[in-house]
């Protein structure tokens, strides 16, 4: 496989050279927000900041955070630092419910995207000689624009199917000799499920590398994945609110997500007290993209938890790499007192070969105590028949979601292909609790 560098000139720049962009970039974007959004002016002069009070890299910490109530109390155009006239393109968050997050791109807005998508391509081993099944929604969603206009600009063919209509993306995967596959883990399991169940012979299929993004998924579901499909699986990682994808991306070597962080500042925070945490310390991620024209924002809070490495990789990048999201603020179950992450009770799951990868977490409460409920399908369906087996397998998935976490689940065994697939990001639990 080829290992090309997209833009060596920013990707393997120094720490000092990118800092220097950094500190110029977020000046600009201070300055532009401040002048043009009348919520930061609000936010700025609340707290008596002034755009020329950032004087260094490290006075961010100065800076108000933005969150998604600030993008939804201003939905749709308040955000917006420019004419609606400059704004080409409107993308928004993938939630089904109520009003999306609504972010805008000028045509350099579009242009810096492609770019850095582009890059993530590269490091993920994508090529001009690629065939690309694009199987994300096309659509609000930026996974599928994203990915389709920085696989054009790496030169690779687009075939844009969006997601769904899954044996109809099995047939053109074999007919077209796909060597790309772009879509949410969840879909390539999806995928595989009913690839086998059709009877696609997967020696014919020619893919060889996945490009995950728009959810997680643990280590151990990415080697099911990867031995399912015989491919490398690489996993990217952005939201709509800062752009979409390309923010970050993982090479070939699966160690960390490398950062474009010549057009972002990232900062890991205490998700508590809001205060930065150091360099390899877990905390929220927080991004300030630095050449955003339509919908610049500052310090935004993701909600998503990581870890940062500047250490250069093994690959010749120099960029910050991010850690895999290890959770979310906002999806941290707490059982009875105990926290879990549902990518926790995911890795105690994947690493028994007794199960599928395809489970539900259900919590509710009763009397005032939390129940956690875990489905997950048995891959043996001759055990569904045999009682003592199927008790000896459930007594040893709750030893070791207890051992491991500290709670006590019920756990329910379900046969293959029983429980909820997902073409887009997958939805696994669901809390019954009304908190
Ligand atoms: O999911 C953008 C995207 C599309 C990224 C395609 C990569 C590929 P939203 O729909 O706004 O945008 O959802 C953003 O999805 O805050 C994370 O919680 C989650 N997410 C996205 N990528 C990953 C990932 C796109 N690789 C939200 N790992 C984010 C874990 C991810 N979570």
């Amino acid at each position: 496989m080829e290992h090309n560098i997209w833009n060596p000139k920013m990707e393997c720049a120094d720490r000092e050279t990118i800092r220097q962009m950094q500190l110029e970039g977020l000046k600009k974007t201070v300055k532009t927000c401040y002048e043009r959004v009348p919520l930061y002016k609000k936010k700025f002069d609340a707290i008596g900041l002034r755009p020329e009070h950032i004087k260094t890299l490290k006075d961010i910490r100065h800076i108000p955070f933005t969150t998604s109530d600030d993008l939804k109390e201003n939905y749709p155009f308040g955000m917006f630092a420019v004419e609606k006239e400059k704004v080409i393109r409107l993308h928004g968050s993938s939630g089904t419910t109520g009003k999306p997050k609504i972010v805008g791109y000028t045509r350099n807005d579009i242009e810096n995207w492609s770019e850095i998508v582009a890059r993530v391509i590269c490091a993920a081993g994508g090529t001009a000689g690629d065939i690309t099944q694009i199987s994300f929604g096309y659509g609000l969603f930026t996974g599928g624009f994203g990915l389709h206009y920085g696989m054009e600009k790496v030169g690779a063919m687009v075939v844009p199917v969006s997601s769904g209509n899954t044996e109809r993306q099995l047939m053109l995967m074999q007919d077209l000799g796909s060597t790309i596959l772009v879509s949410t883990p969840a879909y390539a399991l999806y995928m595989a499920d009913v690839a086998e169940k059709i009877g696609v012979d997967m020696d014919k299929i020619k893919l060889r590398l996945a490009m995950f993004g728009g959810e997680g998924h643990t280590e151990e579901m990415r080697r099911q994945i990867e031995k399912r499909w015989h491919l490398l699986a690489t996993e990217n990682y952005g939201l709509s609110e800062i752009g979409g994808p390309g923010y970050s991306g993982e090479c070939y070597k699966q160690d960390g997500m490398h950062i474009a962080d010549d057009m972002f500042i990232t900062e890991i925070v205490d998700p508590d007290t809001l205060e930065p945490l150091p360099m390899g310390e877990k905390g929220e991620l927080v991004i300030t993209p630095l050449v955003r024209e339509a919908m610049p924002v500052l310090r935004y809070r993701t909600k998503d938890i990581s870890w940062l490495n500047d250490e250069p990789c093994a690959c010749g990048r120099k960029s910050l790499r991010m850690a895999k999201i290890q959770g979310r603020t906002d999806d941290m179950l707490i059982i009875r007192g105990v926290n879990v992450f549902p990518s926790q009770i995911e890795s105690v799951l994947m690493a028994m070969s007794e199960v599928e990868p395809h489970y539900e977490i259900v919590v509710t409460r009763e009397n005032y105590m939390d129940r956690i409920e875990v489905k997950v399908e048995v891959s043996n369906p001759a055990l569904l028949d045999k009682f003592t087996e199927l008790e000896q397998l459930r007594g040893k998935i709750r030893h070791n979601l207890y051992k491991t976490l500290n709670i006590d689940a019920k756990v329910t065994l379900v046969s293959g292909g029983t429980l909820k697939r997902f073409e887009g990001k997958a939805k696994r639990v669901t809390d019954l609790r009304n908190l």
